[in-house]
Protein backbone atom coordinates (compact mmCIF):
# COMPACT_ATOMS: atom_id res chain seq x y z
CA UNK A 1 0.00 0.00 0.00
CA UNK A 2 1.19 3.43 -0.67
CA UNK A 3 1.52 5.96 1.97
CA UNK A 4 4.50 8.45 0.61
CA UNK A 5 2.06 11.31 1.08
CA UNK A 6 1.13 10.53 4.08
CA UNK A 7 4.63 9.65 5.60
CA UNK A 8 5.20 13.08 4.53
CA UNK A 9 2.69 15.08 5.93
CA UNK A 10 3.33 13.13 9.14
CA UNK A 11 6.64 14.51 9.02
CA UNK A 12 5.24 17.83 8.65
CA UNK A 13 2.75 17.81 11.02
CA UNK A 14 5.06 16.90 13.82
CA UNK A 15 7.00 20.01 13.55
CA UNK A 16 3.96 21.65 14.66
CA UNK A 17 1.64 19.40 16.78
CA UNK A 18 2.88 16.72 19.15
CA UNK A 19 3.04 13.44 17.41
CA UNK A 20 1.79 15.14 14.94
CA UNK A 21 -2.01 14.52 15.58
CA UNK A 22 -4.70 16.55 17.98
CA UNK A 23 -5.41 13.15 20.14
CA UNK A 24 -2.67 10.65 20.82
CA UNK A 25 -4.42 7.46 19.46
CA UNK A 26 -4.29 8.76 16.16
CA UNK A 27 -0.65 8.73 15.78
CA UNK A 28 -0.98 4.71 15.66
CA UNK A 29 1.74 4.71 18.06
CA UNK A 30 -0.17 1.79 19.93
CA UNK A 31 0.26 -0.62 16.61
CA UNK A 32 3.73 0.67 16.12
CA UNK A 33 2.88 2.09 12.96
CA UNK A 34 1.87 5.39 10.94
CA UNK A 35 -1.48 6.99 10.10
CA UNK A 36 -2.98 7.42 6.70
CA UNK A 37 -3.70 11.14 6.80
CA UNK A 38 -7.31 11.31 5.37
CA UNK A 39 -8.52 13.26 2.56
CA UNK A 40 -12.28 12.78 2.54
CA UNK A 41 -15.09 10.47 3.69
CA UNK A 42 -18.08 9.16 2.05
CA UNK A 43 -20.57 6.60 3.40
CA UNK A 44 -19.18 3.75 5.02
CA UNK A 45 -15.50 4.47 3.46
CA UNK A 46 -12.60 6.92 3.98
CA UNK A 47 -10.00 8.23 1.59
CA UNK A 48 -6.40 8.65 2.22
CA UNK A 49 -4.18 11.57 0.28
CA UNK A 50 -2.44 8.52 -1.71
CA UNK A 51 -6.14 7.36 -2.86
CA UNK A 52 -6.17 4.58 -0.90
CA UNK A 53 -9.95 3.31 0.50
CA UNK A 54 -10.97 1.90 3.53
CA UNK A 55 -14.10 0.73 4.77
CA UNK A 56 -14.41 2.48 7.90
CA UNK A 57 -15.07 0.72 11.55
CA UNK A 58 -13.73 3.68 13.70
CA UNK A 59 -15.99 6.23 12.04
CA UNK A 60 -14.26 9.03 13.90
CA UNK A 61 -14.54 6.95 17.68
CA UNK A 62 -18.24 6.27 16.89
CA UNK A 63 -20.17 9.62 16.41
CA UNK A 64 -20.32 8.66 12.68
CA UNK A 65 -23.54 6.38 13.24
CA UNK A 66 -25.20 7.29 9.43
CA UNK A 67 -21.62 7.26 7.62
CA UNK A 68 -19.66 9.81 6.04
CA UNK A 69 -21.06 13.23 4.39
CA UNK A 70 -24.42 12.01 4.94
CA UNK A 71 -26.70 13.88 2.33
CA UNK A 72 -29.46 15.06 4.44
CA UNK A 73 -26.68 16.28 7.28
CA UNK A 74 -24.55 17.94 4.47
CA UNK A 75 -27.84 19.89 3.42
CA UNK A 76 -28.93 20.96 6.88
CA UNK A 77 -25.60 22.02 7.24
CA UNK A 78 -25.14 24.02 3.90
CA UNK A 79 -28.40 25.61 4.91
CA UNK A 80 -27.55 26.36 8.57
CA UNK A 81 -24.11 28.01 7.64
CA UNK A 82 -25.04 30.22 5.29
CA UNK A 83 -27.46 31.93 8.34
CA UNK A 84 -24.34 31.96 10.40
CA UNK A 85 -22.55 29.62 12.92
CA UNK A 86 -22.37 31.34 16.04
CA UNK A 87 -24.51 33.71 18.21
CA UNK A 88 -23.41 33.64 21.60
CA UNK A 89 -27.37 33.64 21.97
CA UNK A 90 -30.39 31.35 22.56
CA UNK A 91 -31.82 29.74 19.73
CA UNK A 92 -34.38 27.50 18.96
CA UNK A 93 -32.09 24.41 18.15
CA UNK A 94 -31.00 24.19 21.21
CA UNK A 95 -34.30 23.41 22.24
CA UNK A 96 -34.94 20.89 19.34
CA UNK A 97 -31.89 19.11 19.91
CA UNK A 98 -32.43 19.11 24.15
CA UNK A 99 -35.86 17.59 23.19
CA UNK A 100 -35.11 15.23 21.41
CA UNK A 101 -32.56 13.93 23.47
CA UNK A 102 -35.29 14.06 26.62
CA UNK A 103 -37.44 11.76 24.36
CA UNK A 104 -34.56 9.35 24.05
CA UNK A 105 -33.11 9.67 27.24
CA UNK A 106 -35.67 9.91 29.36
CA UNK A 107 -33.82 10.38 32.58
CA UNK A 108 -32.40 13.56 31.55
CA UNK A 109 -35.01 16.17 32.42
CA UNK A 110 -32.63 18.60 32.34
CA UNK A 111 -29.20 19.16 30.23
CA UNK A 112 -26.48 21.34 29.28
CA UNK A 113 -24.85 21.37 25.62
CA UNK A 114 -21.28 21.42 26.13
CA UNK A 115 -18.50 20.82 22.81
CA UNK A 116 -17.16 17.39 23.91
CA UNK A 117 -17.56 14.40 26.41
CA UNK A 118 -14.33 15.59 29.07
CA UNK A 119 -16.59 18.97 29.21
CA UNK A 120 -19.50 16.53 29.88
CA UNK A 121 -17.69 14.43 32.48
CA UNK A 122 -15.85 16.86 34.18
CA UNK A 123 -19.16 18.90 34.49
CA UNK A 124 -21.43 16.15 35.82
CA UNK A 125 -18.59 15.40 38.28
CA UNK A 126 -18.44 18.97 39.52
CA UNK A 127 -22.46 18.90 39.62
CA UNK A 128 -22.48 15.49 41.63
CA UNK A 129 -20.08 17.11 44.32
CA UNK A 130 -21.90 20.54 44.69
CA UNK A 131 -25.48 18.46 44.77
CA UNK A 132 -23.83 15.91 47.31
CA UNK A 133 -21.24 18.52 49.34
CA UNK A 134 -19.38 15.53 49.27
CA UNK A 135 -15.71 15.14 47.34
CA UNK A 136 -14.60 12.05 46.92
CA UNK A 137 -16.01 10.13 43.30
CA UNK A 138 -15.13 6.16 42.30
CA UNK A 139 -14.21 5.75 38.45
CA UNK A 140 -13.05 2.48 37.37
CA UNK A 141 -10.13 0.87 35.78
CA UNK A 142 -10.14 0.81 32.09
CA UNK A 143 -12.73 3.43 31.74
CA UNK A 144 -12.09 6.67 30.29
CA UNK A 145 -13.92 9.68 30.84
CA UNK A 146 -11.78 12.37 28.72
CA UNK A 147 -8.96 14.09 30.27
CA UNK A 148 -10.26 15.93 33.06
CA UNK A 149 -7.83 16.10 36.39
CA UNK A 150 -10.11 14.45 38.42
CA UNK A 151 -10.55 11.10 35.71
CA UNK A 152 -7.24 11.01 35.01
CA UNK A 153 -6.71 9.16 37.94
CA UNK A 154 -5.09 5.49 38.59
CA UNK A 155 -5.71 3.11 41.34
CA UNK A 156 -3.94 3.93 44.39
CA UNK A 157 -1.87 1.46 46.74
CA UNK A 158 -4.84 1.14 49.09
CA UNK A 159 -7.32 -0.61 47.28
CA UNK A 160 -10.00 1.68 47.90
CA UNK A 161 -8.27 4.99 48.85
CA UNK A 162 -6.34 7.69 47.31
CA UNK A 163 -6.05 7.39 43.71
CA UNK A 164 -2.68 7.95 41.69
CA UNK A 165 -2.26 10.52 38.75
CA UNK A 166 -2.17 8.83 35.86
CA UNK A 167 -0.69 12.16 33.77
CA UNK A 168 1.89 14.33 34.66
CA UNK A 169 0.48 17.41 35.66
CA UNK A 170 -2.15 15.99 38.03
CA UNK A 171 -1.52 17.16 41.58
CA UNK A 172 -1.58 14.29 44.08
CA UNK A 173 -4.45 16.69 45.82
CA UNK A 174 -6.61 16.36 43.01
CA UNK A 175 -6.12 12.53 42.63
CA UNK A 176 -6.96 11.54 46.45
CA UNK A 177 -10.44 12.52 45.45
CA UNK A 178 -11.02 9.78 43.32
CA UNK A 179 -10.93 5.87 44.55
CA UNK A 180 -10.37 3.98 41.03
CA UNK A 181 -11.32 0.18 41.39
CA UNK A 182 -11.59 -2.81 39.19
CA UNK A 183 -14.48 -3.16 36.67
CA UNK A 184 -16.95 -5.85 36.99
CA UNK A 185 -15.97 -6.14 40.95
CA UNK A 186 -19.76 -4.87 42.88
CA UNK A 187 -17.54 -6.20 46.58
CA UNK A 188 -14.49 -3.68 45.56
CA UNK A 189 -17.40 -1.06 45.61
CA UNK A 190 -18.94 -2.20 48.74
CA UNK A 191 -15.33 -2.06 50.59
CA UNK A 192 -15.55 1.39 49.68
CA UNK A 193 -18.46 2.90 50.57
CA UNK A 194 -18.28 0.65 53.96
CA UNK A 195 -15.11 2.57 53.88
CA UNK A 196 -15.48 6.04 53.15
CA UNK A 197 -19.14 6.26 51.99
CA UNK A 198 -20.25 9.29 53.12
CA UNK A 199 -17.43 11.25 51.31
CA UNK A 200 -18.23 9.36 48.48
CA UNK A 201 -20.46 12.20 45.86
CA UNK A 202 -21.13 9.98 43.11
CA UNK A 203 -19.58 6.81 41.20
CA UNK A 204 -19.19 7.30 37.51
CA UNK A 205 -18.69 4.51 35.00
CA UNK A 206 -19.22 3.67 31.28
CA UNK A 207 -22.29 1.09 31.75
CA UNK A 208 -20.89 -0.64 28.64
CA UNK A 209 -17.13 -0.73 28.65
CA UNK A 210 -15.25 0.87 25.20
CA UNK A 211 -11.84 2.08 26.58
CA UNK A 212 -10.30 -1.32 27.43
CA UNK A 213 -11.40 -2.60 24.26
CA UNK A 214 -15.17 -3.52 24.74
CA UNK A 215 -16.36 -4.75 28.15
CA UNK A 216 -19.97 -5.53 29.00
CA UNK A 217 -20.84 -5.08 32.43
CA UNK A 218 -21.74 -8.60 34.35
CA UNK A 219 -25.22 -10.03 35.29
CA UNK A 220 -26.70 -7.37 37.92
CA UNK A 221 -23.23 -5.18 37.84
CA UNK A 222 -25.06 -2.57 37.21
CA UNK A 223 -28.06 -2.53 39.43
CA UNK A 224 -25.85 -3.53 42.27
CA UNK A 225 -24.32 0.22 41.57
CA UNK A 226 -27.33 1.47 41.57
CA UNK A 227 -28.35 0.04 45.12
CA UNK A 228 -25.09 0.80 46.75
CA UNK A 229 -25.28 4.47 45.17
CA UNK A 230 -29.06 4.77 46.42
CA UNK A 231 -28.46 3.50 49.98
CA UNK A 232 -25.60 6.01 50.69
CA UNK A 233 -26.83 9.04 48.64
CA UNK A 234 -24.38 9.11 46.26
CA UNK A 235 -25.10 9.94 42.67
CA UNK A 236 -24.98 7.33 39.79
CA UNK A 237 -23.09 8.86 36.87
CA UNK A 238 -24.00 7.04 33.87
CA UNK A 239 -21.24 8.32 31.02
CA UNK A 240 -22.68 7.02 27.61
CA UNK A 241 -20.37 9.13 25.42
CA UNK A 242 -19.67 5.90 23.70
CA UNK A 243 -22.29 3.54 24.21
CA UNK A 244 -25.10 6.11 24.32
CA UNK A 245 -27.60 5.53 20.68
CA UNK A 246 -25.44 2.44 19.98
CA UNK A 247 -25.98 -0.37 23.00
CA UNK A 248 -29.55 0.47 22.45
CA UNK A 249 -31.33 3.58 21.28
CA UNK A 250 -31.68 4.96 24.57
CA UNK A 251 -28.02 3.42 25.68
CA UNK A 252 -27.22 1.26 28.25
CA UNK A 253 -29.59 3.04 30.31
CA UNK A 254 -32.56 1.47 28.55
CA UNK A 255 -30.76 -1.88 27.71
CA UNK A 256 -30.24 -2.59 31.32
CA UNK A 257 -33.27 -0.45 32.79
CA UNK A 258 -31.27 1.39 35.44
CA UNK A 259 -32.03 5.04 35.88
CA UNK A 260 -28.92 7.15 36.76
CA UNK A 261 -28.90 10.41 38.26
CA UNK A 262 -27.00 11.66 35.88
CA UNK A 263 -26.16 10.99 32.28
CA UNK A 264 -23.19 11.75 29.80
CA UNK A 265 -23.79 12.16 26.12
CA UNK A 266 -21.44 12.97 22.80
CA UNK A 267 -20.29 11.80 19.59
CA UNK A 268 -23.52 10.45 17.96
CA UNK A 269 -25.19 13.44 19.95
CA UNK A 270 -23.34 15.95 17.32
CA UNK A 271 -23.55 13.64 14.54
CA UNK A 272 -19.77 14.48 13.54
CA UNK A 273 -19.74 18.36 14.78
CA UNK A 274 -18.21 18.78 18.58
CA UNK A 275 -21.17 18.61 20.44
CA UNK A 276 -21.86 16.55 23.71
CA UNK A 277 -24.00 17.05 26.98
CA UNK A 278 -24.54 16.28 30.73
CA UNK A 279 -27.75 16.36 32.39
CA UNK A 280 -30.47 14.10 34.34
CA UNK A 281 -32.49 14.63 37.19
CA UNK A 282 -34.33 17.69 37.47
CA UNK A 283 -33.80 18.44 41.12
CA UNK A 284 -29.76 18.43 40.74
CA UNK A 285 -29.73 19.93 37.39
CA UNK A 286 -31.47 22.95 38.53
CA UNK A 287 -28.32 23.38 40.73
CA UNK A 288 -26.62 24.92 37.74
CA UNK A 289 -25.87 27.88 37.22
CA UNK A 290 -27.99 30.56 36.10
CA UNK A 291 -30.72 28.93 37.94
CA UNK A 292 -28.46 27.70 40.47
CA UNK A 293 -24.80 28.19 42.20
CA UNK A 294 -22.52 25.30 40.16
CA UNK A 295 -21.42 26.96 37.58
CA UNK A 296 -20.17 26.18 34.26
CA UNK A 297 -20.25 27.84 30.62
CA UNK A 298 -18.85 27.75 27.24
CA UNK A 299 -18.70 29.97 24.02
CA UNK A 300 -19.81 27.56 21.99
CA UNK A 301 -21.70 25.39 24.12
CA UNK A 302 -25.11 24.72 21.71
CA UNK A 303 -24.09 26.03 18.64
CA UNK A 304 -26.44 25.85 15.59
CA UNK A 305 -23.73 24.24 13.72
CA UNK A 306 -23.47 21.42 16.05
CA UNK A 307 -27.12 21.66 16.78
CA UNK A 308 -28.09 20.87 13.40
CA UNK A 309 -25.79 17.70 12.80
CA UNK A 310 -27.15 16.61 16.15
CA UNK A 311 -30.89 17.05 15.60
CA UNK A 312 -30.90 15.58 11.87
CA UNK A 313 -28.53 12.35 13.32
CA UNK A 314 -31.43 11.68 15.66
CA UNK A 315 -34.00 12.74 13.85
CA UNK A 316 -32.74 9.87 11.48
CA UNK A 317 -32.53 7.25 13.83
CA UNK A 318 -35.66 7.83 15.42
CA UNK A 319 -37.78 7.90 11.54
CA UNK A 320 -36.30 4.61 10.78
CA UNK A 321 -35.81 2.66 13.96
CA UNK A 322 -32.07 2.33 12.88
CA UNK A 323 -30.19 1.02 15.56
CA UNK A 324 -31.78 -2.45 15.55
CA UNK A 325 -30.56 -2.53 12.16
CA UNK A 326 -27.37 -1.59 12.15
CA UNK A 327 -26.82 -4.12 15.39
CA UNK A 328 -28.11 -6.69 12.80
CA UNK A 329 -25.37 -6.00 10.41
CA UNK A 330 -23.03 -5.64 13.72
CA UNK A 331 -24.07 -9.51 14.51
CA UNK A 332 -23.78 -10.59 11.04
CA UNK A 333 -20.23 -8.88 10.56
CA UNK A 334 -19.04 -10.57 14.18
CA UNK A 335 -20.49 -13.75 13.20
CA UNK A 336 -18.52 -13.98 10.32
CA UNK A 337 -15.17 -12.85 12.32
CA UNK A 338 -16.35 -15.35 14.44
CA UNK A 339 -16.18 -18.18 11.64
CA UNK A 340 -13.27 -16.73 10.34
CA UNK A 341 -11.02 -16.79 13.56
CA UNK A 342 -12.33 -21.13 14.00
CA UNK A 343 -11.74 -21.69 10.33
CA UNK A 344 -7.59 -20.19 11.02
CA UNK A 345 -7.73 -22.03 14.19
CA UNK A 346 -6.85 -18.66 16.09
CA UNK A 347 -8.88 -18.27 19.58
CA UNK A 348 -10.18 -14.77 19.63
CA UNK A 349 -13.19 -12.96 22.13
CA UNK A 350 -15.76 -11.21 19.63
CA UNK A 351 -18.18 -9.12 22.18
CA UNK A 352 -20.63 -7.00 21.11
CA UNK A 353 -23.26 -4.54 22.20
CA UNK A 354 -25.63 -3.08 19.49
CA UNK A 355 -23.22 -1.28 17.31
CA UNK A 356 -20.37 -1.49 19.43
CA UNK A 357 -17.85 -4.61 18.80
CA UNK A 358 -14.54 -6.22 19.14
CA UNK A 359 -11.68 -8.16 19.26
CA UNK A 360 -9.66 -9.46 22.17
CA UNK A 361 -6.84 -12.04 21.26
CA UNK A 362 -7.78 -14.03 24.44
CA UNK A 363 -8.75 -17.42 25.12
CA UNK A 364 -11.16 -16.63 27.82
CA UNK A 365 -14.11 -13.58 28.22
CA UNK A 366 -12.45 -10.27 28.82
CA UNK A 367 -14.24 -8.88 32.22
CA UNK A 368 -11.70 -6.29 32.72
CA UNK A 369 -8.71 -3.82 32.50
CA UNK A 370 -6.00 -6.24 34.00
CA UNK A 371 -7.86 -9.51 31.45
CA UNK A 372 -7.68 -6.92 28.71
CA UNK A 373 -4.37 -5.93 29.11
CA UNK A 374 -3.26 -9.84 29.50
CA UNK A 375 -4.67 -10.40 25.75
CA UNK A 376 -2.29 -10.92 23.13
CA UNK A 377 -1.59 -7.54 21.80
CA UNK A 378 0.94 -8.76 19.16
CA UNK A 379 -1.19 -10.55 17.59
CA UNK A 380 -3.60 -7.55 17.59
CA UNK A 381 -1.01 -5.40 16.15
CA UNK A 382 -0.59 -8.08 13.19
CA UNK A 383 -4.29 -8.49 12.30
CA UNK A 384 -4.61 -4.79 12.32
CA UNK A 385 -1.88 -3.89 10.05
CA UNK A 386 -2.67 -7.08 7.81
CA UNK A 387 -6.17 -5.41 7.69
CA UNK A 388 -5.27 -2.09 7.22
CA UNK A 389 -3.12 -3.07 4.13
CA UNK A 390 -6.03 -4.63 2.59
CA UNK A 391 -8.28 -1.70 3.00
CA UNK A 392 -9.69 -2.01 6.60
CA UNK A 393 -9.93 0.43 8.63
CA UNK A 394 -10.02 -0.74 12.30
CA UNK A 395 -8.97 1.29 15.58
CA UNK A 396 -5.26 0.93 16.23
CA UNK A 397 -5.61 0.15 19.89
CA UNK A 398 -7.00 -3.14 21.29
CA UNK A 399 -7.76 -0.73 24.27
CA UNK A 400 -10.41 0.63 21.29
CA UNK A 401 -13.81 -0.73 20.18
CA UNK A 402 -14.63 -0.82 16.80
CA UNK A 403 -18.37 1.12 15.53
CA UNK A 404 -20.76 -0.14 12.96
CA UNK A 405 -22.65 2.53 10.62
CA UNK A 406 -26.57 2.26 8.95
CA UNK A 407 -24.83 2.66 5.80
CA UNK A 408 -22.42 -0.27 5.51
CA UNK A 409 -23.30 -2.67 2.64
CA UNK A 410 -23.73 -6.41 2.50
CA UNK A 411 -20.58 -5.76 -0.12
CA UNK A 412 -18.66 -4.22 2.80
CA UNK A 413 -18.87 -6.76 5.50
CA UNK A 414 -18.28 -9.91 3.48
CA UNK A 415 -15.17 -8.18 1.89
CA UNK A 416 -14.41 -7.41 6.11
CA UNK A 417 -14.60 -11.05 6.52
CA UNK A 418 -12.69 -12.40 3.99
CA UNK A 419 -10.01 -9.64 4.49
CA UNK A 420 -9.77 -11.05 8.13
CA UNK A 421 -9.85 -14.80 7.13
CA UNK A 422 -6.40 -14.18 5.24
CA UNK A 423 -5.15 -11.63 8.15
CA UNK A 424 -5.85 -14.69 10.46
CA UNK A 425 -4.15 -17.32 8.06
CA UNK A 426 -1.21 -15.01 8.39
CA UNK A 427 -1.03 -15.00 11.98
CA UNK A 428 -0.09 -18.76 11.95
P1 LIG B 1 -14.05 13.63 24.15
O1 LIG B 1 -13.55 14.69 25.12
O2 LIG B 1 -12.90 12.94 23.42
O3 LIG B 1 -15.12 14.17 23.19
O4 LIG B 1 -14.80 12.51 24.98
C1 LIG B 1 -14.13 11.88 26.03
C2 LIG B 1 -14.81 10.54 26.32
C3 LIG B 1 -15.66 10.45 27.39
N1 LIG B 1 -16.28 9.28 27.69
C4 LIG B 1 -16.08 8.17 26.93
C5 LIG B 1 -16.77 6.90 27.29
C6 LIG B 1 -15.23 8.22 25.81
O5 LIG B 1 -15.03 7.11 25.06
C7 LIG B 1 -14.58 9.43 25.48
C8 LIG B 1 -13.62 9.55 24.31
N2 LIG B 1 -13.41 8.37 23.54
C9 LIG B 1 -12.16 8.29 22.84
C10 LIG B 1 -12.07 6.92 22.18
N3 LIG B 1 -11.79 5.90 23.09
C11 LIG B 1 -12.02 9.40 21.84
C12 LIG B 1 -10.88 9.24 20.89
C13 LIG B 1 -9.71 10.10 21.25
O6 LIG B 1 -9.40 10.23 22.46
O7 LIG B 1 -9.12 10.65 20.29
Amino acid sequence: MNLKKSAQALAEAKKFMPGGVNSPVRSFSSVNSNPPFISHGLGSHIFDIDGNSYVDYVLSWGPLVLGHAHPRIVDALNRQIARGTSFGAPTLLETQLARLVNQIFPSMQVMRMVNSGTEATMSAIRVARGFTHREKIIKFVGCYHGHSDSLLVKAGSGAATFGEPSSPGVTQKTAQDTITLPYNDISAVENAFNQCGEQIAAIIIEPVAGNMGLVLPKENYLRGLREITKKFGALLIFDEVMCGFRVSLGGAQEKYKITPDLTCLGKIIGGGLPCAAYGGREDIMRNVSPDGKIYQAGTLSGNPIAMTAGIETLKILLEDNLTEKITAKTSKLVEGIKKAAQIANVTIQTPQAGSMFGIFFSDKEVTNYDESAAANHELFKKFFLSMLENGIYFAPSQFETLFMSAVHTDEDISRTISTAEKAFEGLK
